[in-house]
Parts: structure tokens; C-alpha cells; sequence
């Protein structure tokens, strides 16, 4: 059992970071001790959501975890413990664009904060946050991921993820540093950027603007809230062992299509006044579905076992999908009206 006491979050300002930071200030997890958060704030960051944050035990520090004399200092003048990794380039078509920044923050900005460590701090803890998407591609008939999975990245994102992935990896097994990792499936909630699927589909649908679909829409992916991700890194930093990887997962398929159309129909429900005019409502909704060209390389499917998790940390997740996307169009139509 760990009790992370001076935590370094790296990362801190984007979506599951945000998520991450308001769950250990609250009393829900148990967290006592003191949070830094270091963010270059890029395009990607909600600045307004943490950097007013007035909390004695919260430091916010702007800078690039590439900054590795910034590193160092904050890992002394803090009496950081434990760091947990979030600060990455996230957006697979932005990688398929320019993966210049995803080679920068996600390769480089591992392998600079692993060096510090090892070379000033090696017993400060290090949990790496990663994704399904380095274990490439699933059939509909194959059997979701486990820990065991074999890496098989198809885009310069996951590419540069795997690459952290092994950094992490090589350095636990090579210096004997003190690790955990742990690979998630697609999370949806609040703070979610607006270039990905579901935060884009609510904004659409409010707009009433159409809704890119790629290819024929029957890509998988399988959804976690965020709430539930945040809460399973929580419990992997206090009583993970050393050393391994976690998968963490929420059991929701759905092909992007189904996605859509379930979008639709809560939004629909929600936002209707006049229960007989929900059906046509949403109908109009499904209008604004259009296929788009598909994205080069698009996987086919992702999906998650989280058995070990469960069996060995008794971490569930809590959120059934519908309820989640309830409440995430809820808050999101509400900030678009304020
Ligand atoms: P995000 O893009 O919303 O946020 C990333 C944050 O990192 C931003 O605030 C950005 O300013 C910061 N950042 C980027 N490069 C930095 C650098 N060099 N120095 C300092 N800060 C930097 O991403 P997210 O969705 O919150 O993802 C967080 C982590 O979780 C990533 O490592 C991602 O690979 C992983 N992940 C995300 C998902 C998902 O569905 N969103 C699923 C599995 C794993
Ligand atoms: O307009 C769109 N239309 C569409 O059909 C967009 C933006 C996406 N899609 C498809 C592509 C994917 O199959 O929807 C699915 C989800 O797309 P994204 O929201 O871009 O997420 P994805 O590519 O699956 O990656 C996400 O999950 C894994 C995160 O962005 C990654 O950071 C995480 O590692």
C-alpha cells in the first residue's frame, strides 16, 4: 500500500487531468495530501478550470514537462512522492496531421521525466497514464484486451504512446524504479475537448449542424466515464503493485453509429418539451448524421477487459453509459446557455 502524500501531476489541465484533480480534492477519495500540477497549456487545456482553483493544497506551475530543470525543481522544492503521467498530445487526427507534438511530449517528455527520476529521485513512484489504442486493432469475434495483449500501434498517436509505454517499461526493469501503468478505453464527461466524438456530437446537435460520421460508422470503441477512470487510477496509485499494468475499462460498445443514434435520442428526450414531439425531434436529430471520409488507418475496434482490476483492487466502474450521457448533455447545453 502506497499513501501518495505530495503528488505530481503532469497534464493537470486537460480532461481526464481536470477530472482527476477535482476527485482528490474531494473527500470522496481519501486524499490528503498536497496536489502540483504542471501544464504547458495547450490548445487542449482548460485553463479556467484549474488555474483559479484556490486551494491551499493545490499548486498550479505552467511549464512543458520537457523542462527538465523545471522538473527537477519542482520534485525538491516540493518533496514530490509520487508522480502521476497524464501530459500528452491526445487527438489521433491531429497526429495523422503533424505528429511533430506527439513525438515531443509524448516520447520525449516520458523519457525526460523517467531520466530525472532515475537520476535524482528513484524513489519517487511513477504511474503512467495510457491507452487501449497501443494494442492496435480488434475483430468483432476476438476477445477484448487484456493485460497480455500484444502492442501493435496503427497511428502516429498510439505510436508515441506504445513508445512512452516501453520507456516506462525499460526503466522500471533496467533502474529498478517503482512503476505502474495502466491502459484505459475511450472516456467520455466533463472537460472533454469538442474535437472528440461525444463532446463534438452534443455541440452539433445544439447547433443543429451536421454530424461527421467517418467511414460507414461501424468503427467500435468502448466507452468509460471519466468519473469511473479517474477513480480506477486512484486506487492503482495506493494499492497497485509495483511494476504491473492495469487495463481499465467500463464494458460499453458501441460502433459509432450506435453511438450516434443513442446521442440523438437522449438529446432528443432531453431537450423536447412536448413528449409527442420527441419521435420527429428525433428524427431531424438522425438527419444531421453524414458520412465523411474515413481516417486513414481508422481501427476497427477497441475493447477492454478490466477483469484483473476487479479481481484485484475491487475497483467497479459505477456509471452506466446512458446515465453518464444524461448528464454530460445536461451540463453541456447548460454551459452553452450561460
Ligand atoms: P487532453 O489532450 O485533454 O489533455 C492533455 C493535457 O496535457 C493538456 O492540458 C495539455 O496542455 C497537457 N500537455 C500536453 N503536452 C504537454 C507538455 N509537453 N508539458 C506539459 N503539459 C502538456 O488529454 P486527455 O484526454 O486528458 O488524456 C490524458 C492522458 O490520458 C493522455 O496521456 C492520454 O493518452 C491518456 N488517455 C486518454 C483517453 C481518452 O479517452 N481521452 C483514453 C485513454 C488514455
Ligand atoms: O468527427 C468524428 N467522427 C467520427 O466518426 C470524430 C472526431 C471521430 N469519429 C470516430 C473516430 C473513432 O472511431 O469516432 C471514434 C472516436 O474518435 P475520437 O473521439 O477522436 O477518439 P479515438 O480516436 O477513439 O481516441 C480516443 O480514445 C483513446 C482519445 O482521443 C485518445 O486520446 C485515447 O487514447
Amino acid at each position: 500500500i502506497r499513501h501518495p502524500q505530495n503528488l505530481l501531476i503532469t497534464g493537470g489541465c486537460g480532461f481526464i487531468g481536470v477530472n482527476f484533480i477535482h476527485y482528490l480534492l474531494s473527500p470522496e477519495s481519501g486524499f490528503t495530501g498536497t496536489i502540483v500540477n504542471i501544464d504547458k497549456l495547450t490548445y487542449a487545456a482548460h485553463s479556467n478550470a484549474l488555474v483559479e482553483l484556490v486551494n491551499p493544497r493545490y499548486i498550479f506551475i505552467y511549464g512543458d514537462i520537457c523542462d527538465s530543470i523545471l522538473i527537477k525543481d519542482i520534485l525538491y522544492k516540493f518533496n514530490i512522492d509520487t508522480i502521476c503521467h497524464f501530459a500528452a498530445e491526445s487527438h489521433v487526427d491531429r497526429s495523422i496531421n503533424n505528429g511533430y507534438p506527439f513525438i515531443q511530449s509524448n516520447i520525449n517528455g516520458t523519457f525526460s521525466l523517467l531520466e530525472i527520476v532515475r537520476q535524482y529521485y528513484p524513489s519517487v513512484h511513477f504511474h503512467h497514464i495510457s491507452t487501449d489504442e497501443v494494442f492496435g486493432s480488434l475483430e468483432p469475434s476476438d476477445a477484448a484486451f487484456t493485460e497480455l495483449a500484444p502492442y501493435a500501434p496503427n497511428n502516429p498517436y498510439s505510436a508515441s504512446k506504445a513508445s512512452s509505454d516501453h520507456l516506462v517499461r525499460a526503466y522500471a526493469h533496467t533502474y529498478n524504479l517503482s512503476t505502474t501503468m495502466s491502459h484505459s478505453s475511450n472516456n467520455y464527461g466533463l472537460y472533454q475537448h469538442e474535437e472528440k466524438l461525444i463532446p463534438q456530437t452534443i455541440r452539433r446537435l445544439y447547433d443543429k449542424k451536421p454530424i461527421p460520421l467517418y467511414g460507414d460508422g461501424s468503427n467500435i470503441r468502448d466507452w468509460i466515464h471519466v468519473s469511473d477512470h479517474v477513480r480506477a487510477i486512484w486506487t492503482i496509485l495506493c494499492y497497485g503493485n509495483t511494476g504491473e499494468n492495469y487495463n481499465i475499462g467500463a464494458r460499453n460498445e458501441y460502433s459509432n453509429r450506435e453511438l450516434l443514434q443513442i446521442l440523438c435520442k437522449l438529446y432528443a428526450e432531453l431537450t423536447t418539451p412536448a413528449k409527442n414531439d420527441i419521435k420527429s425531434v428525433y428524427n431531424e436529430y438522425l438527419n444531421l448524421i453524414t458520412l465523411v471520409p474515413d481516417r486513414p488507418g481508422h481501427d476497427l475496434r477497441y475493447a477492454i477487459d478490466p477483469s484483473k482490476i476487479e479481481k484485484t483492487l475491487y475497483w467497479y466502474p459505477q456509471i452506466p453509459f446512458e446515465a453518464g450521457l444524461k448528464a454530460l448533455i445536461v451540463h453541456q447545453v447548460d454551459s452553452y446557455q450561460k
